[in-house]
């Protein structure tokens, strides 16, 4: 049927139904429904393991974890983050009153450029949020270095990098504390969720008690709390999928590889490339189309795409600098970041993951061509 079915990015992946389905029915007789549940305490557990890291907090999602480590981590005044991500980078920040300062990117690995950061360093900088973008690590030693040198807290949105390693390491130990996200789109999901990693067990003790409004015991409250718990309906659809890992990240790179080869040849098209000596979950397929020797441009073969019901995406068009409240309050911030401006002109994500077979792929690489192609 091909032809006649929608391509969506972000289709979720759902791992053993059945298994799924079991975990449900526990959850239903044993009338724990959320609040530190056995499968929450479960998924912390699983993840700790998979990513050697101490000490795990399942979130509701992915933008709470990042506004209780943020706050957990005292970060206050401004902190350094890129504007090439996911609004909810930004938003978790000026949502406590912290001004995110947005730092360029480097045009190759689409992450925060370490030698544009020290200049927008003030006394009001308190940290720096770096971005794993398509789940390709930052250069950590090079932000490590900068906090280190100006006293500032290093935290990561590490959204996009479950199942990722940065040298050898695997994703989830670095800086203060990182955030994954578990919702829909991405690989591994609990419908909505999000895990916040540590080392640091004070840390790890705070974001708990701040995930359940500040409670330390029964009838005491101990600090400004908020509801960031995962319920266990979605721990028990996390840790199903997390029990699939292995066989989601296969498929995605064999979808890689398919549309590598799909569109291959083309001018000015070509997709960004992972590290093959790292640990990688191949989720993010992204084409940078290049207008100087492209016939096409990007928004042109995203509407074709659209036409023939593939719905890929820009992300992350236009730049968060570009969204409010960003933009009226830093009307010219752009000019600050070409790069940025650059890449949210050129990059085209398309739809991967479990819902799409290699003979899909080869379609969809079929229609991106004849775009292309087209007089
Ligand atoms: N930081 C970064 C770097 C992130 O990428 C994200 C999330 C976050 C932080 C925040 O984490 P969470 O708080 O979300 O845990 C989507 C996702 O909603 C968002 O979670 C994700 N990033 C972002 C990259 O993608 P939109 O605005 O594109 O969502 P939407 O509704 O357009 O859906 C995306 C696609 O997924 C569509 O093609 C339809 C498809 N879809 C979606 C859902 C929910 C399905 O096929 N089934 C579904 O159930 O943001």
């Amino acid at each position: 049927m091909i032809g006649n079915r929608d391509f969506f990015v972000g289709r979720p992946n759902i791992g053993d139904q059945e298994v799924f389905l079991k975990r449900t029915c526990e959850i239903l007789e044993s009338r724990w429904l959320s609040n530190g549940g056995q499968f929450c305490e479960e998924l912390e557990r699983k993840f700790s393991e998979l990513l050697g890291v101490k000490h795990c907090v399942a979130m509701c999602n992915g933008t709470i974890g990042l506004e209780i480590a943020a706050r957990a981590a005292g970060l206050e005044g401004e902190v350094i983050v890129p504007s090439f991500t996911f609004i909810a980078t930004a938003h978790c920040l000026q949502w406590q009153a912290i001004t995110p300062v947005f730092c360029d990117v480097d045009p190759v690995t689409h992450n925060l450029d370490p030698s544009k950061i020290e200049d927008l360093i003030t006394p009001r900088t308190s940290g720096i949020l770096g971005v794993h973008c398509w789940g390709r690590s930052c250069d950590i030693s090079g932000l490590e270095d900068i906090a280190r040198r100006h006293g500032l807290k290093l935290l990561f949105d590490a959204s996009h990098a479950l199942g990722c390693s940065s040298q050898g390491r695997m994703i989830g130990g670095f800086g203060e504390a990182e955030v994954f996200s578990l919702h829909a789109t991405k690989f591994v999901n609990a419908f909505e969720g999000g895990i916040v990693t540590t080392n640091n067990g004070e840390l790890a003790n705070k974001m708990r008690l701040m995930r359940n409004f500040g409670f330390t015991n029964y009838d005491q409250v101990d600090y400004i709390g908020t509801n960031g718990k995962m319920s266990e309906i979605s721990a028990a659809m996390g840790l199903t999928n997390l029990e699939s890992i292995e066989e989601f990240i296969a498929v995605n790179r064999g979808n890689f590889d398919a549309y590598q080869d799909g569109l291959a040849g083309l001018p000015g098209i070509s997709l960004i490339s992972y590290d093959e000596n790292e640990s990688c979950n191949w989720q993010y397929v992204v084409v940078e189309v290049d207008s100087k020797r492209c016939s096409k441009s990007r928004d042109m073969i995203v509407e074709y795409l659209h036409r023939h019901n593939v719905i890929a995406r820009r992300y992350f068009y236009p730049g968060c600098h570009r969204m409010e409240p960003y933009c009226s309050s830093f009307p010219s911030a752009g000019l600050l970041l070409p790069v940025t401006e650059n890449l949210c002109q050129r990059v085209i994500v398309l739809p991967t993951g479990t819902t799409v077979s290699t003979d899909d792929i080869a379609w969809i690489c079929s229609v991106f061509r004849e775009c292309v192609n087209l007089n």
